[in-house]
């Protein structure tokens, strides 16, 4: 971070107030930011004592915690809000009637950082991809930061000063209050049903995930998915990535006459696709995504083809478990949307479909508003058994009901995970279940029975390893 000068700091003072509205994560890197610019900042926060409140600088002098302050953010030059925060919350739509401009902390970052950025979003895979491309610019020798939505405020990259790249995994909370990010290389991943409670729809859920696009220099865009096309100039460089062969210079897959399938750019077959450690279709794409951005950003083939080797998935996606009576257990709590979790089912019912295997899932949390219906024709083909748990479990259960459900798939209510493992060994007794492998992808968040889909994760693999030694 680059030191004010006296002027520039007396400048900032005289700016006006900064109300950062939310004490999580993200509220705490903007307070620690902007008072070391010299700002004066409040703070504001629904709960009477958020944890964070002790890791405030002193300089932050007005704290109002119990209840989002509508008198302070009425006082705001400017209001930084979280990401947590709706903006249709009272006192923030307020100071917006009052047109009081609100940003994110991520607003403030791509006004500061001097670096290029990667800027990635997208209902699924964000987390997967800018891991693989903050890895690829690592081993190419890079130093890069990586963060934001992923769990490293974007704010606390600017304390490296020596940051030649900045790799920003973004949500579209993140991103509604963002304008002009100005990104090096911004891509939309993929585009499926999610946050609908927040953003009212699937129109204003695009909308603030396109934002991204703003300012863009150049973009990567996925050609199985028309709603991550972004509407920007013709002649700006773009690269694609898809399931088929691509064009030249661009991504794709290649089959060769024995069934081989390469990871391919133009007519170049670049790794085949059995040398990666990730499996799935969807993670093929996800690899053609990482090496799109990385090429856009600069970074070297040959060194970005030996990280993608080298990469083994992150915890909670699709992540295999232990194998007990026979049945393999797979963790997909990060599985939190439909599109995620059809993701899982199609990648992992394609492995058990020529044994004659069927999966069953574990479905149910917290829906979000989502239309569970879409998940039936992939259920109808790889599922025999779905086991619902959670808040919105007989809700779910309708919407699979209402739409064309096979009369050969079982549909059972269990609440809890613990019970989801007590009928897994009812229903799989039989082998006319056809079960081999049980897939928890709940297409749904977990926040009524767990802290965070982490907890959620742990708890099934640690009832996986009881079952294990109970044998
Ligand atoms: N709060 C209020 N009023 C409210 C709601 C929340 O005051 O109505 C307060 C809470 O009391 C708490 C604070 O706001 O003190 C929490 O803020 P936050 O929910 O924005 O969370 P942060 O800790 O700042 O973390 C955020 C992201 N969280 C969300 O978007 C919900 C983190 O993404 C991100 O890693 C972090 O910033 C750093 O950039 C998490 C996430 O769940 C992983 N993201 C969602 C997702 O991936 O689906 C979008
Ligand atoms: P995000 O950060 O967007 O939530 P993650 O990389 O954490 O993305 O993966 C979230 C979920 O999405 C996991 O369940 C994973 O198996 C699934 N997933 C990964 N890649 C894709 C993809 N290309 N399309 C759909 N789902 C995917």
């Amino acid at each position: 971070m680059t030191t004010l000068t006296a002027t520039e700091t007396l400048l900032h003072k005289g700016s006006g107030l900064q109300v950062v509205v939310g004490l999580g994560q993200s509220g705490l890197s903007v307070a620690n930011y902007l008072t070391k610019q010299g700002y004066h900042v409040a703070v504001t926060d629904s709960q009477p004592t958020p944890a964070l409140a002790d890791q405030l600088p002193a300089a932050v002098d007005i704290r109002q915690f119990g209840a989002i302050d509508a008198e302070l953010l009425q006082q705001a030059a400017r209001i930084i809000i979280s990401p947590g925060i709706s903006l249709d919350t009272d006192a923030v739509a307020a100071a917006r009637r009052a047109n009081i401009p609100v940003v994110s902390d991520i607003q403030l970052f791509c006004e500061a950082c001097t670096v290029p950025i990667v800027a990635i979003t997208g209902s699924n895979a964000k987390s997967t991809v800018t891991t693989l491309v903050g890895q690829m610019a690592a081993d190419a020798g890079v130093n890069v930061g990586v963060g934001g939505n992923i769990g490293v405020p974007a704010l606390n990259l600017l304390a490296n000063p020596d940051m030649q790249l900045a790799v920003l995994e973004l949500s579209s909370f993140q991103l509604e209050t963002v304008t002009n990010l100005g990104a090096q290389v911004a891509t939309v991943l993929n585009m499926s049903p999610d946050h609908l409670d927040r953003h009212g729809d699937m129109l204003g859920y695009h909308q603030a995930k396109h934002r991204i696009f703003q300012g863009a220099k150049s973009v990567v865009i996925n050609r199985e998915d028309a709603l991550t096309r972004p509407l920007v100039a013709d002649n700006l460089p773009r690269l694609s990535t898809g399931i088929h062969a691509p064009d030249k210079g661009h991504y794709g897959l290649i089959t060769d006459p024995e069934g081989q399938i390469y990871l391919a750019r133009g007519t170049d077959r670049l790794l085949s696709a059995d040398k990666l450690q990730i499996k799935g279709r969807h993670n093929l794409l996800n690899a053609q995504a990482a090496l799109a951005l990385g090429e856009l950003a600069g970074l070297p083939l040959d060194s970005m083809l030996n990280t993608l080797q080298q990469f083994t998935g992150l915890e909670h996606r699709c992540q295999y478990v232990a194998t007990a009576a026979g049945l393999d257990y797979f963790n997909d709590s990060k599985g939190t949307n439909i599109g995620s979790t059809m993701a899982a089912i199609e990648g992992l019912g394609a492995v058990y479909a020529p044994k004659d295997g069927k999966l069953l899932l574990i479905l149910g949390g917290q829906g979000k508003g989502q239309q569970f219906g879409e998940l039936t024709p992939f259920i109808n083909k790889y599922v025999s058994q779905v086991l619902f748990i959670g808040e919105d479990a007989k809700q779910i259960e309708q919407h699979l009901r209402a739409t064309k459900l096979s009369d050969e798939v079982a549909l059972h209510q269990c609440q809890t995970l613990e019970s989801a493992f007590a009928t897994i060994q009812q229903v799989t007794i039989s082998s006319l279940s056809q079960v081999q492998a049980v897939l928890l992808s709940p297409a749904c968040a977990s926040f009524d029975q767990f802290s965070g889909y982490a907890a959620r994760g742990e708890h099934f693999s640690q009832l996986v390893s009881q079952l294990a030694t109970d044998i």
